[in-house]
């Protein structure tokens, strides 16, 4: 197992959990008016999760959900790297950026950029060439169709190996395209083509994506997996999410994509003391 990635001057150490806090961006954050209000706001909702726990600010400024529309370079350049910038000026933290355009990864990249996080696993043009340029880790994630219409039927005939598949061809075209495979990070991505019972059953088997060799990452706070199992909505997710942390957590995973940094911190806590303190009985 990679228990250290090597971000450029960072080592992020995986042998421990790492809490990736969302910075969120709403898509009129950064018009014209309001510009540095808003990166005011951001910078210190970043340092709020630093103070909380994170060892990991992630940006996006392409919303994936599916109802969103589409967001063009331009826009999605305006939103992110004037944010990763100050953010890099401001904090010494890991900075991903989640995105799949390789423009915005490349510009992200040279702004200084410490993860690249890809929900389309480097599938779009020229994607995986520019990360094959940089040395930065990557993340990829499983997504069954596209956004648009990933919710209407999700199918597998077989669900854990069906992904393991698909991770095995993504590791293969990353090293074919120069990207070393002890740059990356895994990710099921749940809620990403996946129904209710299907992201639950990834949850619980988690483990099983351990055979890589390679970090995982679990991102699964506020989504419909818990919405729709609890029947709420989006600002009462947090305790089941943080039950999904703990999930996670106990299955190995490596990093938490989380909005609650402090709450999910406080769990995890319990858990790591519980674990360290197990030791203290001897087993019979
Ligand atoms: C994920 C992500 C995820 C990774 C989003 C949301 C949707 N990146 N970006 N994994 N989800 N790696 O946060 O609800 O699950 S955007």
């Amino acid at each position: 197992m990679a228990a250290v990635i090597n971000s450029k001057d960072k080592l992020l150490n995986l042998s421990t959990l790492s809490i990736m806090g969302i910075l969120n961006i709403t898509p009129d954050s950064f018009s014209d008016g309001g510009k540095f209000a808003q990166i005011d706001a951001a910078l210190a909702q970043v340092e709020q999760m630093i103070v909380d726990g994170a060892s990991i600010i992630d940006i996006g400024g392409e919303s994936t959900r599916p109802d969103a529309k589409e967001v063009s370079i331009e826009d999605e350049l305006a939103r992110v790297i004037p944010l990763l910038k100050a953010v890099k000026e401001r904090f010494n933290v890991v900075v991903s950026i989640d995105t799949s355009k390789a423009e915005v990864m490349g510009a992200a990249i040279e702004q200084g950029a410490d993860i690249i996080n890809d929900v389309r696993a480097l599938q779009n043009n020229n994607c995986l060439a520019v990360l094959a340029q940089s040395d930065i880790p990557v993340c990829l994630m499983h997504m069954q169709g596209l956004p648009r219409t990933m919710q209407q039927q999700p199918c597998y005939n077989d669900l854990i190996n069906n992904i393991k598949q698909f991770f095995e061809q993504r590791i293969q075209a990353c090293e074919q395209a120069g990207i070393n495979k002890q740059r990356l990070i895994l990710d099921v991505g749940f809620g990403f083509g996946k129904t209710l019972a299907q992201n639950y059953q990834l949850l619980a088997n988690m483990k099983q994506f351990k055979s890589f060799n390679l970090p995982l990452l679990s991102g699964t706070s506020r989504k419909s997996m818990i919405g729709n199992l609890l029947h709420c909505d989006v600002q009462q997710r947090m305790v089941g999410s943080i039950a999904t942390a703990i999930i996670a957590a106990q299955q190995g995973a490596n990093i938490l994509r989380v909005h609650d940094v402090k709450e999910t911190m406080d769990a995890i806590k319990v858990l790591q003391a519980t674990v360290q303190y197990s030791l203290l009985t001897e087993e019979k």
